[in-house]
């Protein structure tokens, strides 16, 4: 029987993963933590613990005391924050990866770790479109060199101790759930909130800058079924590419204007402009696809339908 941690239930991916491994797992076996507080079916449907991934010693208590099998470390400080408090960013996204890294081979029991890793791993020098799996690799943010260590630490465990890793390089992720927080992709989000909220958005970026994304849903099951796909398939150890379609300000702007005519949009670019160029237009994904056998269901029409249809419903 399979008991899973989550680390950063409250935010953006951890709100709705912790709900659908609860629906496959049983509630009671998926235990979500946090720093902060977290939403209330996360808190109604199962355990929640305030936990910091920081402090390694109460982490493997309640590994050893709660007898997990699977942790997912969804926690860490995003590219346009890091870029704010760089030794800050680097240690907590080291450190917190390091805690897990470091309970998963002292622990029997734990027997699978997932950890995201990102398109930020990739910089100018690496080659724009259709990026491939292995490539040059020279990344100018703090968020994008801590992502590209901790795949060489996560293939460094698996090698060397045997510890069964799992790690997606995703994309900019759109959810209507829970907002991201300090990411080079958040506008990808914003805009559908400010659409339907004001029917205006002042855009971060400029309008033509193309970036890899994937809606939520497509990001769980992906997830999931890398998790679940058996060992012996998985030929990369460090992250995969992973990627849905590649959107600009400006395509998601016409597309809103399908459900919100009237909607506005201006471009302001600021700090996060040279990150989001540093990064790939499109990436190509085809090692994962036929790894576990998937592909990606939202293209940008249907990300909007569902986007402006739930956040209508919330707001
Ligand atoms: C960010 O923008 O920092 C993240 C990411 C692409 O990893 N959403």
């Amino acid at each position: 029987m399979e008991r899973i941690l989550i680390i950063g239930a409250a935010g953006q991916i951890g709100s709705e993963l912790t709900l659908e491994l609860r629906k496959i797992y049983g509630n009671s076996n998926v235990f979500a933590t946090d720093v902060k507080d977290a939403p209330a079916d996360i808190k109604e449907s199962g355990p929640f613990q305030l936990l910091d991934v920081m402090d390694d010693k109460h982490l493997i208590h309640f590994v050893i005391r709660n007898k997990i099998t699977q942790i997912y470390h969804l926690a860490a400080v995003l590219s346009g924050n890091a870029e704010k408090l760089p030794t800050q960013a680097w240690h907590i996204n080291m450190d917190s990866l390091m805690n897990i890294l470091e309970v998963a081979k002292l622990v029997e029991d734990v027997r699978k770790v997932f950890w995201p890793s990102s398109i930020a791993v990739f910089g100018n020098s690496t080659p724009k479109t259709g990026t491939p799996q292995l490539t040059v690799m020279e990344p100018s943010t703090v968020y994008g060199i801590s992502k590209l260590a901790g795949e060489r630490w996560c293939e460094y465990y698996h090698k060397r101790y045997n510890i069964d890793i799992r790690s997606l390089r995703y994309p900019g992720l759109i959810s209507y759930k829970t907002e991201p927080g300090g990411g080079t992709t958040d506008w990808a989000v914003e805009i559908y909130f400010e659409a339907v909220r004001k029917k205006s958005y002042n855009c971060f970026l400029s309008e033509d800058v193309s970036l890899p994304m994937m809606f939520m849903e497509d990001a769980i099951n992906a997830t999931i079924k890398l998790m679940e796909t058996d060992k012996a398939n998985l030929a990369c150890h460090s992250s995969y590419n992973i990627t849905g379609p590649s959107l600009t300000p400006r395509q998601v702007a016409v597309d809103i204007r399908r459900h919100i005519p009237g909607f506005d949009i201006t471009y302001h670019p600021d700090f996060r402009q040279s990150i989001a160029e540093s990064w790939p237009s499109s990436i190509d994904d085809s090692e994962l696809r036929t790894s576990i056998i998937w592909k990606p269901r939202f293209d940008l029409q249907q990300i909007t339908d569902s986007m402006i249809e739930e956040i209508r419903n919330k707001v």
